[in-house]
């Protein structure tokens, strides 16, 4: 910190909600910048186990304003219901502030992203089925409506009846949908806003004070890297963008307020999904990981894809989120592996590759050059300084180490706020 981004290195779910909560203590302020209900951040406290998707993880730990950024797309509904479930469990959530400038998530988006997943046919995404994509499809058309205009009723009204026949027209004419009438819709947005009018302001400037004044911020990535929109595994991403300089927009900070980048990595790879996973196992191993790393989406419930730990994956995501450190997460789920593979780049066509492909055929024919280490065959769990791993399983962090070049300073050994090592 001052300015610390923590975000994805892979294809999401790699623990990031456990690392931020762990340096929320520290943390004056937590972010979102990007994304919305997509996101799946699991965080357990003294056994008691908090999934959030759209409030910044920080809100459990610590006094940490939370912030919710202009670039992430809000549905005001999974907001109420998520403030509710911390409020029922003791959180303090008056100190959550949510930009006047995020995208709302209409009821249309969902529909919208349910169509056009159906229509894909067998091109589908895979996505959430939460409006996500549709929400940030109207923010690029300039059709959007925003968190600001919620708070100004006559606005809000004027904006939607604009607004609403040109969705209905697409829903109708392209899906054979059903068209939703503005009443119905100012209804569902409108009713019970009022616990929003506290929380909403212009974040970007609140955050502006915080760093003039040398608060330590903390942006929280949603996804992960490979699911960035313009330089994930197109078309198969999310629709924002998760890395580093994605915080710089979508929190309305100027680049520079950002010194520190700490990329979050499994200590093996998983994908939800559809879309290319050079390193994946469709076997017995692959299950394992599965199964040991209780590998199921937190908002879908969907299985994960899983496969061995790729630092072509790591490497590029290092480049293009400037990386300063990594946190190496659920170290614990390899315990029981008699060997271990790492992927250390790709080859194509028989040739050794440099850069990470752009072209989806090509990465589809990729063949990761896998280096073989050996396993530990040991319950790790319990470990809470480096020097208490098997040797085995520090060779491994530190070959990591040596093929990212930068340090690994956090190793995640269990889901727990107590099982994490934290290397100096
Ligand atoms: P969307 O809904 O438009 O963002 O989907 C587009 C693609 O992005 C993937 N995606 C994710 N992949 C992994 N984890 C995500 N978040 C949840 C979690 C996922 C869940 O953290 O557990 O519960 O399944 C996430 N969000 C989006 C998605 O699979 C599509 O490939
Ligand atoms: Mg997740």
């Amino acid at each position: 910190m001052p300015g610390l981004v923590l975000l994805g290195s892979q294809w999401g779910d790699e623990g990031k909600g456990k690392v931020t909560d762990y340096l929320a203590e520290e943390a004056d302020l937590v972010v979102r910048y990007q994304g919305g209900n997509n996101a799946g951040h699991t965080v357990v406290v003294n056994g008691e186990e908090f999934k959030l998707r759209l409030i910044p993880s920080g809100i459990i730990n610590g006094n940490a304003t939370c912030v919710i950024g202009n670039g992430v797309v809000v549905d005001i509904h999974v907001l109420r219901r998520e403030l509710d479930y911390l409020k029922e469990r003791n959180v303090d959530v008056s100190r959550l502030r949510i930009s006047d400038r995020c995208h709302l998530i209409m009821p249309y988006h969902i529909l919208q992203d349910e169509c056009e997943e159906k229509a894909k046919g067998n091109l589908k995404i895979g996505t959430t089925k939460n409006g996500i994509g549709p929400c940030y499809m109207d923010k690029c058309a300039r059709i959007g409506l925003r968190m600001g205009d919620l708070l100004d009723p006559d606005r809000f009204k004027s904006r939607l009846e604009e607004v609403l026949p040109i969705k209905n027209n697409l829903l109708s004419k392209l899906y054979g949908e059903k068209t939703f009438e503005v009443d119905e819709v100012l209804r569902e947005m409108t009713e019970d806003t009022a616990f929003l009018k506290d929380m909403v302001c212009d974040t970007s400037w609140l955050l502006h004070e915080a760093l003039t004044a040398g608060k330590k911020v903390m942006f929280e990535g949603a996804q992960g890297t490979l699911l960035d929109l313009d330089h994930g595994t197109y078309p198969y991403v999310t629709s924002s963008n998760p890395i580093s300089g994605g915080a710089a927009v979508g929190a309305g900070v100027a680049p520079w307020q950002i010194q520190n980048v700490l990329g979050i990595v499994k200590a093996y790879t998983t994908r939800v999904g559809a879309g290319p996973f050079p390193t994946e196992l469709e076997d017995d191993m692959g299950q394992l990981l599965q199964e040991r790393g209780h590998e199921f989406g937190t908002v879908t419930g969907r299985t994960r894809r899983c496969g061995w730990l790729d630092m072509a994956v790591v490497n590029y995501a290092i480049r293009l989120s400037g990386m300063t450190a990594l946190a190496l997460m659920k170290l614990d789920v390899l315990d029981s592996c008699e060997t271990i593979q790492i992927a250390t780049g790709y080859k194509l066509d028989g040739q050794v590759i440099d850069h990470f492909p752009a072209s989806l055929d090509d990465l589809e024919r990729v063949e990761p050059i896998y280096e073989s280490l050996p396993g530990w065959q040991e319950d790790t769990s319990a470990c809470r300084r480096f020097e208490d791993l098997p040797k085995a399983a520090q060779d491994y962090v530190n070959r990591i180490e040596a093929l990212a070049g930068i340090p690994v300073k956090i190793v995640a050994v269990g889901p727990g706020r107590e099982e994490t090592i934290v290397r100096d």
